[in-house]
């Protein structure tokens, strides 16, 4: 596949007089998203032009990702983007993130999570298309949208039911909670409900592995960290920061913008100076790269090589997903900005269907298969919630846990002794 299949969708500039004219007659004419023309431009014209300016002596460093991809070979004389396994992989992963959230959505309502909860429906071909294609040992660092990251990692269902029920079963033993995700055994390193708050964790975890690979000579320490977060995020001065150290310190991270058009009701192109937010990355001296986040195959094509360039030491790339939330940001949104017409657009791009059709399309895989992982993950779903409804509620004096200060400063009694000492307060039963 050759990178211009992650230019195939023109983002609508806001600026352009195309933008401004927004003929309300042409559903498509207000869409940021123009799918028939080609991509905004000759982007590596533009990268190149960017450093060229600003930054010669770099100008070698930046490799247009589109290059590296255009020298592909295809997977077989059909031209297929992916073998018969790796598209039942890649459908089995997606309909699990689906099939999951819309469990949390019933769970939710009938009163068994508390806090937000944000979902991630529409958005799986990015979760799909750049953590499948990730090691055990690389890092993934998400948002508080983050449930399906964290499956999509390995963190059994299971684990990701029951830490929205608080129970102590949860992979942060009920403490953390929908926007918390976290696992040390699967490399998942949150789950934060500040945004931009996971761009720093992500670019330490990178420093980390590039300092045991370069500094400690262990030469198994080839890591790659992801880094996931929205659109909105990217206007957060974290963000910048982060770009220009890893730049700098050229390390093994992918920052993955899950553009979905929206930060809760503030509309992207409203909120941001200029919204192709792919073009900061030669800004600082990475690729920047813009894909359809609607289509897994095309994510996963520009997600193999951002990762494998980390991975070898080239450094990093900012790829901007386009694509969108199904859902209103949380549960308690009730959704009502976003325009029918514009959500109903989207609806006709569900990634999960696209996949389907190209299998289909492509005799990679027969209804019968497909049904066949839909019936195995209702039975992994249904599990799930069986497990956390089962298992245990926290103790109370677990909330003393995993506290920095001195557990004991949670507070001194009229007795002059030290609340948590009284038995009454793991009973729950102490007035505190
Ligand atoms: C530092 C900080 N400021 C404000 C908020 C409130 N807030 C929660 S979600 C959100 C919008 C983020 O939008 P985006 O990055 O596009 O992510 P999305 O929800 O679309 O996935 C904001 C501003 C916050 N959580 N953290
Ligand atoms: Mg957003």
């Amino acid at each position: 596949m050759s990178f211009s299949a992650a230019k195939l969708v023109q983002p609508l500039h806001p600026n352009s007089s195309a933008s401004r004219s927004n003929d309300k007659l042409n559903p498509l004419s207000f869409h940021p998203f123009r799918t028939s023309s080609s991509f905004i431009g000759p982007t590596h014209k533009l990268r190149f032009n960017a450093l060229g300016r600003h930054n010669s002596h770099r100008r070698a460093s930046v490799v247009a990702v589109s290059d590296a991809v255009k020298q592909k070979k295809p997977k077989s004389s059909a031209n297929l983007l992916i073998t018969k396994e790796e598209g039942l992989e890649l459908y089995e992963d997606m309909v699990l993130g689906r099939a999951f959230e819309d469990m949390c959505a019933q769970m939710y309502y009938r009163g068994k999570m508390f806090g937000f909860v944000h979902l991630y429906n529409g958005q799986e071909a990015v979760s799909t298309g750049f953590i499948k294609l990730l090691k055990k040992e690389d890092y993934v660092v998400s948002t508080y949208r983050d449930h399906v990251h964290a499956l999509s990692k390995g963190v059994p269902a299971r684990s990701v039911m029951s830490e929205l029920f608080g129970k102590t079963t949860g992979c942060c033993r009920g403490q953390g909670g929908s926007m918390h995700m976290f696992s040390k055994e699967h490399n998942v390193i949150g789950g934060f409900a500040f945004i931009g708050e996971g761009i720093p964790i992500a670019t330490g975890a990178a420093f980390s592995s590039k300092y045991r690979r370069e500094v400690l000579k262990e030469a198994d320490a080839d890591n790659v960290t992801l880094a996931l977060f929205g659109d909105g995020t990217c206007n957060n001065g974290q963000f910048y920061e982060c770009l220009n150290m890893a730049a700098l310190w050229k390390l093994p991270i992918v920052f993955v913008v899950e553009n979905n058009l929206w930060a809760i009701g503030m509309s992207h192109i409203r909120a941001t100076s200029d919204p192709e937010i792919w073009k900061k990355g030669p800004a600082f001296g990475m690729p920047g790269v813009h894909v359809d986040g609607m289509d897994v195959l095309k994510v996963r094509e520009v997600a193999k090589e951002a990762i494998e360039r980390a991975r070898r030491g080239d450094g990093p790339t900012l790829v901007e997903c386009e694509t969108y939330r199904f859902r209103g940001h949380s549960l308690a949104d009730p959704d009502e900005l976003r325009d029918p017409a514009e959500k109903a657009h989207y609806a006709g791009r569900d990634p999960i269907s696209a996949l389907k059709q190209y299998m289909f399309e492509n005799k990679l895989a027969s209804e019968q298969d497909l049904k066949a992982i839909e019936k195995k993950i209702d039975e992994v779903i249904d599990d799930s919630v069986e497990f956390a409804d089962e298992s245990p509620l926290a103790s109370r004096s677990q909330l003393l846990e995993n506290v920095f200060a001195d557990p004991k400063g949670f507070g001194i009694g009229p007795d002059g002794k030290y609340r948590c000492e009284d038995p009454k307060f793991t009973e729950g039963t102490a007035h505190v």
